[in-house]
């Protein structure tokens, strides 16, 4: 295995703007060393067209009417990372014992290449032996039976189809519990439970023709160029015919400065690029909830000179007094928060806050959009309400071309929880389980991913499923967490490629290898389609053409159906072989389930640009506690939950462009120009003055957090970089050690991950 910390030596120092040639480079890096097959190119020519499959990677839409290659290089990398040729063959398992590949990095995992054969844990080799489907099944099945159904978590890592999750949420139940958290537990819950407290909905409100209609974007931490770059294209076309951006970030993210379109020939010739944001403001993390105020006086101090001047509003007053409740405490909130304290909090200069509430004031259609950077801190769900306030002063909900947009991450995660992948039982409709499947579901609210944590470390959590993803990455107090889950009785991991959660395993544990989504899906009635739905609310179905990477994988939905009824008694109406034979069946269940959202599923699931599931709130019908949207008003003007204190930071957890989550594709953080290595902190030259560090200097990272807790990451190279004072910022996964499990939205959980308190030891 070569050294992970070493870069690959063909990646180069790219300075120009997001997509580009440094983008085509990034993809044939890929490309030139093992990939390069005419047939992997024809995949990734029917990548995100009707008729064809839909991306692995990001949630972001598909539309009607592609490019000619509607993928981007992050999207061309999932792909063909799914095609690689390498094979992780039962033989690499009796080369290395569990504990031996415990030492390899995650890149090297990774790197063994797509898992062919389902494996049991043999305790005393310590290897992962190869075992029938069957035996695995009926091995599982056993462990089962003799469990509470209640100290077993089924999780998901949002890239299962619809018809997936909805059989996987249906086996929970059936079974007997709710604990099924999701990635989207770490990720956009912030939304799902935050923008639904104030708009009803859980889900953004904006379709892909908005993007055409909006006369600005106000943009809070989200890297569109790293993490879903398709999205560029539609922002290039909307700054092109005059739509204005404004961007919040700590950091000055590349694909929101500028971008030249890796599609257009033209542009790649003559170099040109379009910038894409007008304003860009290097908020300090967790300081939106401050930036936002100051918007949000601006638009008042603004509504009161164009009162006195025109004798008209400025607000939306319709608007206002229809369909919002609570505004004048808002605004006697505004007003009592003074410019100083909104500076000091946002990091940003009163004057810059105020243009910045002209391009507000003098759009007629406005678009906020959010990711990460919003929704993972302590107030998050806050910042949300703040964002929603903002809108609803003119309007700018449940209209053409205005609206707000949570981008998410996974490309099916949206979905899973459409489709009843939910610890919460009130957001499933158990009328229609009942009469569908004549068995009475368990009333009782299950574990989300904290308190699955919870649970496995305090030893009540006796079984974990894992339908993808790499759990044991991925959350927060890796240390305490890696210990714990060794304890559990039964680890099963459904997955494509080898991970650090399978060989953190229980003491009875399964690996089960599934086929990807551009994979050739072949049952009883004959190829199987599988839909998704993405950022936007599009369902979308999906035909994998290629050849299964083996002949022994099964698809996730034969894998789930085959756990579930080698464990389950036999029901008249519960059918797994038959739906395995027909995933149609399945859609029809789907349909049966949610009449409104999935109406005619299997006829319109080709449907060019995908249906559209509908949103209420897009309706401006609020399905909130007071029927209307809910203004509200933030506890203090900062995210981070934590008072600033000496020699205390704001750690920004980051994701490069050569990364999936936990998979490390690269080391080459191109658009950041952090090349050959991970193991960096990235701080400020002021803030290093301060310290007195030198770049280069390699130093920890301890946890700060009140609960005293020792935790630190060492090996940390000093970097100098453009960042917020009060802030340093290095890389997700690696930082998850010094997460602590209880530094989460205070609404719904969601692991703090981008505000995380830390001191610096040299
Ligand atoms: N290539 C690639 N694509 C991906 C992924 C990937 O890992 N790699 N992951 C997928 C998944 S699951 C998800 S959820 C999405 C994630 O996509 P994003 O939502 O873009 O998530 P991040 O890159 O983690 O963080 C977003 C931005 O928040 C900024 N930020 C940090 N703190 C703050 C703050 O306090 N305020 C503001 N305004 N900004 C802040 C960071 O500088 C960063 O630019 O991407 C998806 N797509
Ligand atoms: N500190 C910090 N922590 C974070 C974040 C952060 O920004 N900072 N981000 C959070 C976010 S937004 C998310 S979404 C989570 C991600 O958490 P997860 O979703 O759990 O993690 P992934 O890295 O996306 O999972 C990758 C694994 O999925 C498996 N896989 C890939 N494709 C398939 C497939 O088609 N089927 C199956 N069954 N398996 C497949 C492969 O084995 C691969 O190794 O991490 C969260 N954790
Ligand atoms: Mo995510």
């Amino acid at each position: 295995m070569g050294d992970p910390t070493k870069q690959d030596d063909d990646t180069v120092h790219y300075d120009g703007p997001a997509g580009g040639w440094g983008s085509l480079r990034g993809i044939s890096s890929i490309y030139g060393k093992e990939w390069a097959t005419p047939a992997a190119l024809d995949t990734l020519a029917h990548q995100n067209k009707p008729g064809g499959f839909m991306c692995v990677s990001c949630a972001w839409t598909k539309p009607a009417h592609p490019h000619p290659f509607e993928f981007c290089e992050n999207g061309a990398k999932a792909t063909l990372w799914e095609l690689t040729s390498r094979r992780c063959t039962p033989d690499v398992f009796a080369k290395h014992t569990i504990t031996e590949l415990k030492g390899w990095s995650d890149y090297d995992l990774e790197q063994t290449g797509r898992l062919t054969q389902p494996m049991r844990y043999d305790s005393e080799s310590d290897t992962y032996v190869p075992v029938g489907w069957d035996e695995a099944f009926a091995g599982i099945a056993a462990e089962l039976k003799a469990l509470d159904p209640k100290s077993t978590i089924f999780y998901a890592s949002g890239r299962a189809s619809l018809e997936t999750s909805y059989l996987y949420a249906l086996f929970a139940r059936l079974y007997g519990h709710n604990n099924l958290p999701d990635s989207s537990n770490m990720c956009h819950e912030t939304t799902s439970v935050g923008l639904k407290k104030v708009t009803g909905s859980s889900v953004g409100t904006c379709v892909l023709d908005d993007f055409s209609k909006c006369d600005a974007i106000f943009f809070f931490g989200q890297s569109t160029g790293q993490n879903s770059p398709r999205f560029l294209h539609p922002l290039q076309e909307a700054v092109k015919r005059g739509c204005r951006i404004v961007t919040f970030n700590p950091l000055r993210e590349k694909g929101l400065i500028a971008f030249t379109n890796p599609q257009s020939p033209t542009e790649m010739l003559m170099g040109r690029e379009t910038q894409i944001s007008e304003l860009y403001f290097q908020v300090r993390p967790s300081g939106d909830i401050a930036a936002i105020m100051g918007l949000c006086k601006h638009v008042l101090a603004r509504e009161a000179r164009h009162l006195a001047d025109a004798n008209r509003h400025l607000l939306d007053m319709g608007f206002i007094e229809q369909h919002c409740h609570g505004f004048d405490d808002f605004v006697a909130r505004v007003k009592a928060t003074a410019w100083d304290e909104i500076e000091r909090e946002s990091g940003i200069a009163r004057k810059d806050l105020e243009a910045a509430g002209d391009i507000y004031c003098d759009a007629h259609n406005v678009i906020g959009i959010y990711g990460m950077g919003v929704t993972q801190h302590v107030h998050g769900s806050q910042t949300i309400g703040m964002l929603v306030n903002l809108l609803a002063m003119r309007g700018n909900l449940g209209r053409e071309g205005a609206g707000i947009s949570p981008v998410r991450g996974h490309s099916n995660v949206q979905g899973q929880r459409t489709v009843g992948i939910s610890e919460k039982p009130e957001l499933v409709p158990y009328d229609k389980l009942r009469e569908l499947f004549d068995f009475d579901p368990p009333p009782d609210t299950g574990m989300a991913t904290v308190e699955a944590c919870e649970g496995i470390i305090e030893g009540s959590v006796r079984a974990f499923i894992g339908l993808g993803g790499n759990f044991v990455r991925a959350i927060p107090e890796r240390e305490k967490m890696e210990a714990a889950w060794q304890k559990m009785r039964l680890t099963v991991q459904i997955a494509t490629k080898l991970n650090r959660s399978h060989l953190i395993n229980g003491e009875v544990a399964y690996l089960l290898p599934c086929l990807g989504r551009s994979e050739t899906d072949q049952q009883a009635s004959g190829p199987q389609t599988v839909t998704m739905e993405d950022s936007l609310s599009m369902i979308h179905g999906s035909v994998g053409k290629r050849k299964p990477a083996s002949a022994h994988l099964l698809s996730e939905l034969a894998i789930v159906a085959g756990i579930a009824k080698a464990t389950l008694p036999p029901h008249p109406k519960i059918r797994w072989d038959e739906w395995v034979g027909d995933y149609g069946k399945v859609r029809d269940l789907i349909e049966a389930t949610y009449p409104d959202k999935f109406e005619k599923f299997n006829e319109r699931m080709f449907t060019p640009g995908g249906f559209y599931k509908g949103n209420a709130a897009r309706e401006r019908i609020w399905k909130t506690q007071s029927g209307k949207v809910e203004i509200t008003v933030p506890d203090g003007l900062n995210a981070c939950g934590f008072p600033d204190a000496p020699g205390r930071y704001r750690l920004i957890t980051l994701r490069s462009n050569d990364q999936f989550n936990t998979t490390i594709y690269g080391y080459s953080d191109r658009m950041r120009g952090i090349e050959g290595t991970r193991d960096v902190l990235l701080i400020s030259p002021e803030e290093m003055a301060k310290a007195r560090l030198e770049a280069g200097q390699v130093v920890a990272l301890e946890s700060d957090a009140e609960d005293g807790v020792a935790r630190s990451v060492g090996g940390l190279t000093v970097t100098p970089f453009d960042l917020p004072s009060g802030c340093v910022a290095a890389y997700y996964p690696e930082m998850n050690p010094l997460v602590p499990l209880s530094h989460h939205d205070r609404l719904s959980k969601t692991p703090a991950s981008k505000s995380v308190p830390v001191r610096i030891r040299a």
